[in-house]
């Protein structure tokens, strides 16, 4: 990613540890652990907001809480956004900026050096006696999986736009997955301030590309150099922002109605803009459409702006429309504004409709959908509780890792500070401390008895008497898919000694992040680290130096093929060992082919011939599939995933002691003769590819593209810029950052994402197998 990297001096820089300070307010019981910086020259953090909100925020009315996420393509500015939330709210005294590396929520080292968001950070805030527990997330394609966990738990987005780009393609990507989990969102065009922002623009490409209906809520007043202020279409009224004598920090700002006088131009436009908004929610909402053909069809004007508001919520909750406002984050400008439409237009928990809640009743059904490591407390793990209750000293219920484990407390995140609560009540997320196995996507109910009684109503519900193993993966609230990495390298200690302290560290790594992969090559006993892009696997490797103190050595970064087969093919396999005093015996014959259709599930289809099914007992239907899963991790050509293939066991015959890991090996030797016989083919990752260029260094870029095997779809034009939209190999891609900078003096920015894998022809093919052979 070519962006600049705002980097600040940070030898100066060290967090204390999260434990090592804390504040007590006596009058409320309620405990502040707070962060401070060593430096004298930094901000200081130490976070003490009015013990009165903080009572409020314990336990809120479920219909005063909103559960936000702040998503968008990279640099739209959604930490400046959250920093200027915290600050108008009140829970933070001095104003961060991302540039300085000094916002509440880009709180890790990295992030605060590099200027971008890593991972996503919740903080909880009060705004007009609404509780906010907003989840900041980040924009580069590599962490898109931390938005996605983030989305799954949220209950409404905002999606920041810059103002002078548009819809870019981080976005489309985040704004796919909110649509994945039926999010309603609000958009919030920033940037308003930067040269060629255009409001105009910026909508048309929302309607276009996002294929969504915008809902105007606001006009700007002036644009670029000239944004002051904007214009409230529903109630009419003019919000100016005007710096005081001495601090510009956005905090006043005046609002009046618009009166024609004011600017008669503008005064029209936002006339027509208020009847067009009209014509829309009406077209969208059948009670709104009988006020206004009713009571109202003389005179819109007339229309009350709270029965247009209610409107406006009710199509937005059914995400038929999306409300979009304006502003400029870093220039205090349309900030407060936003934050109403959080609270009046983005659902409470209550409102979104979840169909396994009947199967709880009241009981406790919370979801884990983020782990951090904390040196002294061990893991903390984010929870949000859709049904009951959580308590702190009380014993939960695993039902992924079917274990009873402990919370010992609760705590309310604030970016890296936490507020200890003493309970957490439906539709809210807190942080647990004591929870040592459960892991993202986990799902948390108050016993395993209460996990049974809901496993059974589930199977009432779904005409399923008795209880089966369905039903339990009934219970389980959907986690988020995790794609597969497309990046892996070696990765070694300093000192032999040193590797069982790197396991220790990689095995925490990736409980927090479950993008990151941890394998070991079979051959040469190495630990081989597998991530889902160049910036993933340096951040993970600084984060392993840093916060583990271990300097381990990378090997040049691989791309990770898969394998894949070219015709169908069958194989027998005898497996006959006599271990002790029993005789394990099996006989299985398989047959695979290549899958050319339904090509978005990667793994094997299995089927099983009637003679087969109707002999074959239930409980080794696993073992069989455990053997062909198995087979399938490394191909017999080069070791890559074998994916796209169908396999039908034939036959399968044993000795009644044979044990079920012996089917299993039979199973997974005799796939591999199969797949041997059925001819290999290497699949690459083809990546989608975005460059956004100046018009000058358009041609250099593309002649570079032409000699990467890259094929351009599509040049589209973004205000003065050019966008080319392209597919290339991920293994042309390698360094491309530095190409592309040079070539473009550094005016051009590119994202890359996975599109799919495609064949080799047979010269790359034989060529890549030269190549790790060590032949060339
Ligand atoms: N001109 C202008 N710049 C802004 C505005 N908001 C943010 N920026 C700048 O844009 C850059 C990125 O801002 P961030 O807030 O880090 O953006 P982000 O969306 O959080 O970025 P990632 O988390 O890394 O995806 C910084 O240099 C900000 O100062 C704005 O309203 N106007
Ligand atoms: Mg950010």
């Amino acid at each position: 990613m070519l962006r600049t990297m705002r980097k600040l001096p940070m030898s100066a820089l060290k967090l204390t540890s999260l434990c090592s300070e804390h504040a007590c307010f006596r009058k409320t019981k309620i405990r502040v652990l707070s962060l401070t910086w060593q430096n004298t020259g930094q901000r200081n953090y130490s976070y003490s907001p009015d013990v009165k909100s903080l009572r409020s925020v314990v336990n809120p009315h479920i219909s005063r809480i909103r559960n936000i996420g702040i998503m968008a393509h990279i640099d739209a500015g959604k930490t400046t956004t959250t920093e200027r939330m915290l600050y108008y709210s009140g829970y933070i005294r001095t104003l961060g900026d991302v540039d300085d590396g000094d916002t509440v929520t880009d709180f890790m080292v990295q992030e605060r050096e590099r200027g971008i968001t890593i991972q996503s950070a919740a903080v909880t805030f009060d705004w007009n006696d609404y509780r906010i527990n907003l989840i900041d997330t980040p924009g580069h394609v590599d962490f898109t999986l931390e938005v996605e966990r983030c989305l799954r738990v949220l209950d409404g987005a905002v999606a920041v736009f810059d103002a002078s780009a548009g819809v870019e393609a981080q976005t489309l990507t985040v704004w796919r997955q909110a649509d994945k989990h039926q999010i309603p969102r609000i958009c919030f065009l920033n940037k308003m301030d930067k040269t060629r922002a255009s409001f105009t623009y910026a909508v048309e490409s929302i309607k276009q590309k996002l294929k969504t209906k915008p809902l105007l809520l606001q006009l700007p007043i002036g644009e670029a150099k000239t944004f002051r202020g904007l214009v409230d279409i529903v109630t009419k009224e003019q919000i100016i922002w005007k710096p005081t004598s001495d601090m510009d920090d956005g905090k006043h700002f005046e609002q009046k109605p618009l009166l024609e006088t004011d600017d008669p131009n503008l005064f029209q436009e936002v006339q027509d803009a208020r009847n067009t908004l009209i014509e829309q929610v009406a077209d969208l909402d059948d009670e709104f459409a009988e006020l206004v053909l009713g009571e109202y069809s003389e005179n819109f004007d007339l229309i009350p702006a709270d029965k247009l508001q209610s409107a406006i919520r009710r199509v937005t909750l059914a995400q038929k429309a999306v409300p979009v406002l304006c502003g400029s984050a870093l220039k205090n400008k349309g900030v407060q504004p936003l934050l109403d439409a959080i609270t009046m237009y983005l659902p409470a928990p209550n409102e979104r409709s979840y169909e396994f809640l009947q199967w709880y009743k009241d009981d406790l059904c919370a979801l884990a959908f983020k782990v951090l490591h904390d040196k002294c407390r061990g893991p903390l793990v984010f929870i949000r509780v859709y049904s009951g209750s959580l308590k702190p000293q009380s014993a939960v219920y695993n039902i992924n890792k079917s274990c009873t484990e402990r919370i010992s407390r609760l705590l309310l995140p604030f970016a890296d500070q936490q507020i200890e609560i003493p309970s957490l009540m439906p539709g809210n997320i807190a942080l647990t401390v004591g929870l040592k196995q459960s892991a993202t996507g986990d799902t948390i109910v108050s016993s395993k008895a209460s996990a049974v009684s809901a496993a059974q109503r589930a199977g009432r519900d779904t005409g399923r008497g008795r209880r089966s193993s369905s039903d339990v993966e009934s219970l389980l609230l959907a986690g988020v898919e995790i794609p597969e990495p497309v990046f892996f390298c070696t990765i070694e200690p300093p000192s032999m000694a040193k590797q069982q302290d790197l396991d220790n560290a990689l095995s925490c790594l990736q409980r927090e992040d479950p993008s990151l992969k941890v394998k070991l090559d079979p051959d040469t006993g190495q630990t081989i680290l597998c991530g889902m892009g160049e910036l993933h696997i340096e951040i993970i490797h600084d984060r392993i130096k840093r916060e583990y103190g271990i300097e381990t050595y990378l090997g040049p970064l691989q791309i990770a093929y898969r394998e894949t087969i070219l015709n169908a093919a069958q194989a027998t396999d005898v497996l006959d060992k006599t271990v002790g005093d029993k005789r394990h015996f099996v006989t299985t014959e398989l047959e695979v082919r290549p899958r050319l259709v339904d090509r978005a599930m990667t793994k094997p289809a299995i089927e099983y011939a009637e003679s087969v099914i109707e002999v074959l007992p239930k409980d080794l239907q696993g073992a069989i599939e455990n053997g062909i899963t198995n087979s399938c991790i490394q191909g017999p050509l080069l070791g890559f995933p074998v994916q796209y293939i169908d396999v039908t066991v034939q036959s399968l015959t044993m000795h009644p002691d044979t044990s079920h890991t012996m089917v299993s090996a039979c199973v997974s030797r005799c796939l591999q003769k199969a797949l041997k016989k059925a001819g290999i083919q290497v699949l690459e990752p083809l990546m989608n590819l975005e460059i956004t260029v100046s018009e000058d260094h358009l041609s250099a870029a593309l002649a570079d593209l032409a000699q990467r095997r890259g094929s351009v779809q599509e040049i589209q034009s973004r205000q003065d810029n050019r966008v080319v939209v392209a597919a290339v190999p991920l293994a042309e891609m390698m360094g491309y950052s530095t190409v592309l900078r040079s070539l473009t003096s550094g005016s051009a920015t590119f994202t890359l994402e996975l599109a799919s894998y495609q064949a080799l022809n047979s010269q790359e093919q034989s060529a890549l197998l030269q190549r790790k052979m060590g032949l060339v």
